[in-house]
This record gives C-alpha cells, structure tokens and sequence, in this order.
C-alpha cells in the first residue's frame, strides 16, 4: 500500500504541474488548485483498517459487508484458528474506492501495541474499524487512543451480537435493555480513558439484515466526504512537503555549496594567517577574521533562501479574496510562524559564533597549521550549512502552516 500523499490527491500529471508552479513561485496557483482537490475527493482511495484482538470476528465482519460468505471465492479466510497474519485488502463495491483492510490480531505477535502499529503499518490507513467481542478491551482503548491521537477517525463494532442475544434470552432479560447497557458501557470506558466516544454498532455477521450492520453501512456511505475531507486537511503539510521536494532538493545542493565554501574560506584563512608576519596577525585576530567570512556568506546564503521561498504579503492579499479568507488571519499566522522560530535561530547564531571564537583562540596556540587549518574548515562549513539548512526547514514549515491556514475553515 505504499504511496506517496501527493498521488494519494492527485494524477502524475497534476502533482507535476504543482511542482512545476512551485518550482516558479506561484504559490498562489499551488494553494488554488488545492482547494480545488479538497471539494473534489471522489477519485481518492480511502483505506479503512479493519482492527481488534485475534479471533474477534474481524474476516467474518469484512465478508459480510462484502456480502460474501467464508467458502465464496475472494473471501477472507476465517476460522477458530489465528488467520492473517500479513494486511490484506478486499475492495468495498458498495463504495467506489474504498478498501477494507484486514489486519492480523492485535495481540496476535505477542508484541507491545506499538510494535504491532508499526509492523501493520498504522499511519498508512485512513479510516478505523475496532472489532471487539463479548467485552470492552484494554487494547480497543489503546488502539482507539492511537486514532485519536493522529487526528484520524474510527467507529468502534461489537461483534458476535447474536451470542449475546442468546444469553440475554437464556437470562429472560429484555434485549433492548440489553443493547442500551452495551453501549453505554462502551461509552464510559471509552471515557474514562480519555477518548471521544465515536458511532458505535452492535452486529452480526451472520445475521446481516438485524442488529447495526445495514446501520454501519449507511453511515459509512453518509460520512465518507467528511471523513475524505479530514485525511485531505491532515495531509496538507506532507503534501506542500511532497509539492516543494523538487525545489527543496535544488536548494539543498546550493546550501552545500555555501557550507563547502564557507570551510574552504576558513581553511584557507588559517592556513594563511598563521604564515603571516606577527605584527599582521595582531590588527586583525584569526577568529574576528574568520567569523566576518563565515557570517558573511552564511548571511548571504540566508538572504538567497529567503528570496527563493519567502512568502510575500502581496501574495497573502491577493490569495485571500480568492479563497475567502481575510488577509489578516493569513498574516496573523504567517508572523506567528516566524516569530516563533527567529528568537531560536538568533541564539543558535551567536552560541555557533560562540564557540567558534572559543575553539579557534583555545587550539590556536597548541596545534600544527594544518590541523588549525582543518579545523578552520569543518567548523565554518558546520556552522554555515546548519544555519542555512535549518532557516530552509524553517521557511518550508511556514509555508506549510500557511497553506493549511488557507485552505482550512476554523
Ligand atoms: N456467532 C458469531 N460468530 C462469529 C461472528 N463473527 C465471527 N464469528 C466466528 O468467530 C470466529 C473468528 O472469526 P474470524 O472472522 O476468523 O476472526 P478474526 O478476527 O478475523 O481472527 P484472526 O484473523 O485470526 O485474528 C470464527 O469461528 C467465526 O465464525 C458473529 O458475528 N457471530
Ligand atoms: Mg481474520
């Protein structure tokens, strides 16, 4: 199932004309066309991951919203004894493009829950189903904690309702009191975990006309937009992120290049300055010297970066009028952005500057030419590029906040 998040919204050949736009500095048009994208997610696959403990009826659950049974062609195995142990996806024909994935039991690796995420793959689904039996679970709660804390959505499925019907009837208890008992039990647990109680259904995967199956259908059909418009916004910075690469990696090379010369600048200096005459080396000290080079062409690679990919006020008026959105909430957030990030970049500078005083005027003394003349090197290059790399992280995490301001209602 692995896909970039770009082609996950859009054809190659619309991703291409994206980073062709941004490659040109037409955010606007970038911004513009993805809004577009998020009126329009027909098209957009959405991957539901059908979870919960081993043996909790999850196949059984998917063949009967497939209206398969266990022995038809297709169907996903099921059975007393543990199934699946890979991810397997069974397309949803009720829905163009949806598919229901079946994972291998939660607890079917013997693994701690986070493992398990990450051998399943977790962050990849878009959309959670928690099948659970006979009780609530520890681990239906850490599972739905983990949805919950990616922003994404699930329902939450007790299963096997039938065998609870029995024993409600072998008891001569009343089954509606029954069912409102259930969900409210799951509701307080999920509460008292800390977890938004999400929709939840009692079924039978058996008996699929009674009980909340064709209620859980409905309900998928009717909250597929928005749940399609909440993995569209959740994405939004990997996909300014997948949108840029083609730029980023351009301005990549370039920040090597001003590192690399920035230590074959200070490299040389050394190695020059200590063969100079005395009374020389006193009007200008090495290190003074050796921060006015450094400094200087790190602050003119920093200036060429924020020409590259600085947004402009220009481009924030003429934005908003186009997607509705007062050019002040866009500023707002774009100077909270940088805000946010210039006090720290201003103390890594002068603590960079810093210790480079202090390591070149301490070994200056001690060491060979040579070895004050490598040193000279790494710690200009070191300093330059991660002041450059850190400033170009920086204004792709403005831009990517930006965009999401824009194309978001709050
Ligand atoms: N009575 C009843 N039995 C069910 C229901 N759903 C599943 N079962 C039975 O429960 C057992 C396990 O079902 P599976 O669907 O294979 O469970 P699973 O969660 O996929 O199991 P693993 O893949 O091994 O983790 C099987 O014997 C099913 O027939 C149901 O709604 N009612
Ligand atoms: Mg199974």
């Amino acid at each position: 199932m692995a896909q970039s998040t770009l082609s996950k919204f859009f054809t190659p050949q619309e991703s291409r004309n994206l980073q062709c736009l941004d490659n040109m500095g037409d955010l606007e048009t970038v911004i513009l066309q993805m809004k577009n994208k998020s009126h329009n997610l027909t098209n957009m696959q959405l991957n539901i991951a059908v979870m919960g403990d081993v043996g909790s009826g999850k196949s059984t659950f998917i063949n009967a919203m497939r209206g398969l049974r266990s022995d038809d062609q297709g169907a996903a195995p099921t059975g007393n004894e543990e199934t699946r142990i890979e991810p397997t996806g069974y397309p949803y024909q009720d829905l163009p493009n949806v598919q229901l994935w079946d994972l291998p039991g939660t607890n079917s690796f013997g693994f701690e829950l986070n493992r398990y995420l990450k051998k399943v793959n977790f962050e990849s689904y878009d959309f959670f189903i928690i099948i659970s039996q006979a009780r609530f679970r520890e681990n239906d709660a850490d599972l739905a904690k983990k949805i919950q804390e990616q922003g994404k959505e699930f329902y939450y499925v007790r299963a096997k309702i039938d065998n609870d019907a029995r024993s409600l009837g072998r008891q001569g208890a009343d089954l509606n009191e029954g069912w409102v008992r259930i969900r409210k039990d799951c509701i307080s647990n999920f509460q008292s975990v800390g977890v938004t109680p999400p929709a939840i259904f009692l079924i039978s995967s058996f008996d699929r006309e009674e009980y909340d199956l064709p209620k859980l259908k409905n309900t998928l059909a009717k909250d597929l937009p928005s749940i399609k418009s909440n993995i569209f916004t959740l994405s939004i910075p990997k996909i300014v992120m997948e949108i840029a690469e083609p730029k980023t990696k351009m301005l990549e090379k370039r920040v090597r290049m001003f590192g690399i010369l920035a230590g074959a600048v200070g490299a040389l200096q050394l190695l020059l300055r200590v063969q100079m005459p005395g009374s020389l080396q006193v009007r200008i000290p090495v290190p003074v010297l050796s921060f006015m080079t450094t400094t200087g062409l790190t602050l003119v690679g920093w200036i060429y970066l924020q020409k590259q990919l600085r947004i402009r006020y220009k481009l924030l008026q003429s934005l908003s009028s186009k997607i509705s959105k007062p050019s002040s909430i866009l500023k707002d957030e774009m100077n909270r952005q940088l805000s946010s990030k210039i006090l720290p970049a201003v103390t890594n500078t002068f603590l960079g500057i810093s210790l480079i005083a202090c390591m070149i005027t301490g070994i200056r003394r001690n060491f060979s030419p040579m070895t004050q003349s490598i040193f000279g090197a790494v710690s200009s290059f070191a300093f330059t590029y991660t002041l450059l790399k850190n400033s170009q992280r920086q204004l792709l995490e403005t831009k990517q906040q930006l965009v999401k301001s824009a194309l978001t209602t709050d």
